[in-house]
């Protein structure tokens, strides 16, 4: 039985390696919570939510997720009884946004679950894929040469390239990366930087003639009118990120046409429950989605495994962005729970929960503050 008698809110330091450029930020460094939820009978569940450092992605950041557990959601769990995972989450109906801290809630719950009742996460969700295609993010960068090398740097690896584009820094990058490696299988993320105009609609035109795999979130958020009106006129696939923050923006973007993918965040949507159901949506349309990264640690990281082994969860992983940013990166597992075998990942994931063994001395020295809420 779930009943949580103490949680820890834990800040976490990321340095990056090098900084990350998308069209809303340079990130330069990772400030990540890690919720620890303690139960009545010793068991430890633990979730994350790996906000961006300012509100630019969506409306949270590190302070605001804080505030929101302390105030809003710790306490209306703490010492009661819930029989399942789904119970806790959809408690927080009422609570409007703020989906990063209802995620770190979220994915501690399932934590604890799947340890008290030893099954894996992977298990609940009725996941079954063990190979995760593999693909990797190519940055904005002032020269087109550079985006080339970053390119080139990845293809042995994974054909799959995730461009960054913004307005300004896309065609020339796009098409040069096409140029050089014919056989890359390219898809752009605009992360919300255009606004539907004629000069937009041309520049997509003009990519499209690229034989893209995809083009994410290219208009603003609350622009699911816009993305449908884009997408009528190009044939690439439409795939929406920021816009998709519930089941009901799910239900809506397919409705009118917004989107032909959905890349799905758990953070981004709350959490574990609603990530199932957007999946499950998505399935029943035909629409295929895959699982997107906010450089979350290798806890939030065991959740993403999770996802990606469920079905019609079929684009390629696309949350690597952490090992190659964040320094010692995967010094933070205490045991490796995945190879790589050409350009895919094999999981190896046995232990009950999110089942990602961390080596909690090291990662403690990236600490930065503890509060307790009992
Ligand atoms: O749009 O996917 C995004 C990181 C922070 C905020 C938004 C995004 C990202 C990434 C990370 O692209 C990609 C990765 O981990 O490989
Ligand atoms: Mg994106």
């Amino acid at each position: 039985m779930i009943n949580i008698v103490k949680a820890e809110i834990c800040t976490y330091k990321l340095p990056f390696n090098k900084p990350f450029a998308v069209s809303f930020a340079t990130i330069a460094e990772q400030e990540t919570i890690i919720l620890k939820l303690y139960n009545n009978d010793g068991t430890v569940g633990y979730g994350e939510a790996p906000a961006v450092f300012l509100p630019l992605y969506n409306h949270e950041m590190p302070e605001t997720v804080i505030a929101v557990l302390k105030k809003a959601l710790i306490p209306q769990i703490l010492n009661k009884e819930f029989e399942t995972p789904e119970q806790v989450d959809d408690l927080f109906d009422g609570i409007k946004g703020n989906k990063f801290a209802r995620n770190a809630v979220s994915m501690a719950v399932y934590d604890l679950y799947g340890k008290l009742t030893n099954q894996r996460l992977i298990d609940i969700m009725g996941g079954t894929r063990t190979d995760l295609q593999l693909s990797n993010t190519v940055i904005i960068h002032e020269k087109v040469e550079d985006a080339v090398e970053e390119a080139r740097s990845y293809m042995d690896q994974s054909h799959y390239i995730k461009l960054k584009i913004k307005p300004g820094y896309d065609i020339d990058q796009a098409r040069a990366i096409k140029e050089e490696f014919p056989e890359a299988k390219l898809m752009l993320d605009g992360n919300s930087g255009y606004r539907l105009s004629d000069e937009t609609i041309n520049t997509f035109k003009e990519l499209d003639k690229l034989d893209l795999y995809c083009i994410e979130q290219p208009l603003q958020s609350y622009d699911i009118i816009d993305h449908a009106k884009l997408q009528k006129e190009i044939k690439s696939k439409i795939a929406l990120d920021e816009s998709i923050e519930s089941l009901y923006d799910a239900e809506k973007a397919l409705e009118l046409g917004s989107c032909k993918l959905i890349n799905i965040k758990i953070p981004r949507v709350g959490g574990i429950t609603e990530a199932l159901r957007i999946n499950e949506l998505c399935k029943k349309n035909n629409i295929q989605t895959w699982v997107g990264g906010m450089f979350e640690s290798p806890v939030g990281l065991g959740a993403n495994f999770a996802l990606s082994t469920v079905d019609n969860v079929d684009y390629p992983i696309d949350y690597l962005g952490a090992f190659h940013y964040v320094k010692d990166f995967e010094k933070i597992f205490a045991k490796k729970p995945y190879e790589v075998i050409e350009d895919k990942f094999r999981l190896h994931i046995t232990e009950p929960g999110l089942g990602v063994e961390i080596d909690w001395d090291f990662f403690d020295t990236l600490k930065t503050d503890t509060i307790v809420v009992e």
